[in-house]
């Protein structure tokens, strides 16, 4: 495989589309020995042909606001590969939405996906409607326009959509009612869904719980514990939510959560009642963390500031694509930080994975510690094709298994000469075999 060549290729091909080739470059340069010890794969085009989506959905969504104004937003499902099985996930809704998001994220989520050991395709959909200061009635409005169109192009074993940024149980319920209209039907056709309507146990909870069950695998292989460290989170929704209850769960001490505003960094640890105030906040649906140091007093705001200042010993990007850069690692590395787990998808960016795997920290890229969330997604699907529930035990220990097995790939083909574990390089390899292998047995069709 000629990387530079067919690196070239995709930035001619999708102009102005920086995430995009920032996510492929970094599946490219990982796997291409693997590669090109396996002929194959060339033989079969696999690389040219996994760098382009199946197809894209682009449409327009017009509702109505609360003063009777017309809007107008866009909206997308990039249905990226369906090699092993039907495409699945999330929708964002945030107003930094765009297709070069939304293919970077569909070529993320393929590669996650085949991780998980579950039978799940890559996609990814969403709009640059901004949820923030819309009222629940403008929300639904929205997600009914956008699911007018999106149902047409899914379905239960087709593309099975699910939450992102912006997207949560709220979201979800009213992209599902508008579905089960539509189409006439109640299946799994949506994750995320409510438990008294057909969701699972612990999707909620499952990629916060998911990246830390992730972070303890890597510190057991170090012979290390996660019991009394020190933890950064950022963000303070979904997926930082799950992490500081788990991490708070099994020992450790998470000090720092983070808004668009400016991060908390609160000494005596986040955990019991703070969590549960962390999901109020986010219910305001104000995007500021900042009242957080005005109902705690051991918590600090720093306005501006990004958590990674902060001397911790785990770092772990809850929000969103390249929150970290390589003076963030720079810093973090100078204040003896052990493990960086990319909880976010994409989290940090190209300089930051360089500069840490440099320093010999351990590093988790987001496609192997984050899969929990659509792992869980993958059981919710099963669940639902046979009408049944599971328990809060039953779906704990698969998604532990899910987390384990994704731990045991990365070491597998990602562990080099000196001992050292590249999570990125076997993460990505992991992920590429199953899915490329399943397109040279399905021909070229
Ligand atoms: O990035 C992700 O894996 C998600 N937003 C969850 C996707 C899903 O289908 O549950």
């Amino acid at each position: 495989m000629d990387v530079k060549k067919i690196l070239a290729d995709v930035e001619a091909k999708n102009p102005g589309q920086p995430l995009f080739l920032q996510a492929v470059t970094e599946v490219l340069e990982t796997i291409e020995d693997y590669v090109a010890k396996n002929p194959k794969y060339d033989n079969n085009k696999i690389i040219e042909r996994m760098v382009e989506p199946d197809r894209i959905f682009q449409f327009r969504v017009e509702w109505i606001d609360d003063k009777g104004e017309i809007q107008i937003n866009r909206g997308f499902r990039v249905q990226f590969n369906n090699a092993i099985g039907p495409y699945k996930g999330g929708l964002r809704f945030h107003p930094s939405v765009t297709v070069d998001t939304l293919k970077f994220l569909g070529f993320e989520q393929t590669f996650k996906n085949s991780l998980t050991t579950l039978p799940m395709g890559g996609g990814k959909g969403g709009s640059d409607f901004d949820p923030k200061g819309k009222s629940d009635r403008e929300v639904m409005r929205f997600c009914q326009a956008f699911m007018a169109e999106l149902y047409k192009y899914i379905g239960p074993d087709t593309d099975v959509p699910a939450g992102d940024i912006g997207v949560g149980g709220r979201e979800i319920g009213f992209l599902y009612g508008m579905y089960k209209k539509l189409a006439r039907e109640n299946t799994g056709v949506l994750t995320g869904k409510g438990r008294g309507w057909g969701g699972s146990i612990l999707r909620p909870e499952a990629t916060g719980f998911g990246g830390v069950y992730f972070v303890n695998n890597m510190l057991k292989k170090a012979g290390k514990e996660i019991k009394g460290k020190k933890i950064a989170l950022s963000g303070f929704g979904n997926v930082a939510w799950g992490a500081a209850i788990k991490a708070s769960e099994l020992g450790a001490k998470v000090v720092c959560i983070s808004g668009p505003d400016g991060y908390i960094y609160d000494e005596d640890g986040i955990s019991g009642e703070k969590i549960d105030y962390m999901d109020t906040l986010l219910q305001t649906r104000n995007n500021v963390v900042a009242p957080f140091a005005q109902k705690y007093p051991s918590a600090k705001f720093f306005a501006g500031k990004k958590p990674w200042e902060a001397k911790v010993d785990i770092a772990m990007p809850c929000a969103i694509q390249n929150e970290l850069t390589g003076e963030d690692a720079k810093q973090l590395i100078a204040n003896g930080v052990e493990l960086v787990c990319e909880v976010s998808n994409m989290g940090c960016t190209a300089e930051a994975i360089h500069e840490l795997q440099k320093a010999k920290v351990m590093f988790a890229p987001g496609k192997a510690a984050n899969a929990g969330g659509v792992g869980v997604s993958g059981l919710e699907m099963s669940q639902n094709a046979g009408h049944i529930s599971w328990t809060e035990q039953e779906v704990d220990q698969r998604l532990h298994a899910i987390m384990e097995s994704i731990h045991e790939n990365c070491v597998k083909y990602g562990t080099q000469a000196d001992g050292y574990v590249n999570y990125v390089k076997g993460a990505n390899i992991a992920g590429f075999i199953k899915v490329a292998d399943s397109m040279i047995e399905l021909g070229i069709c």
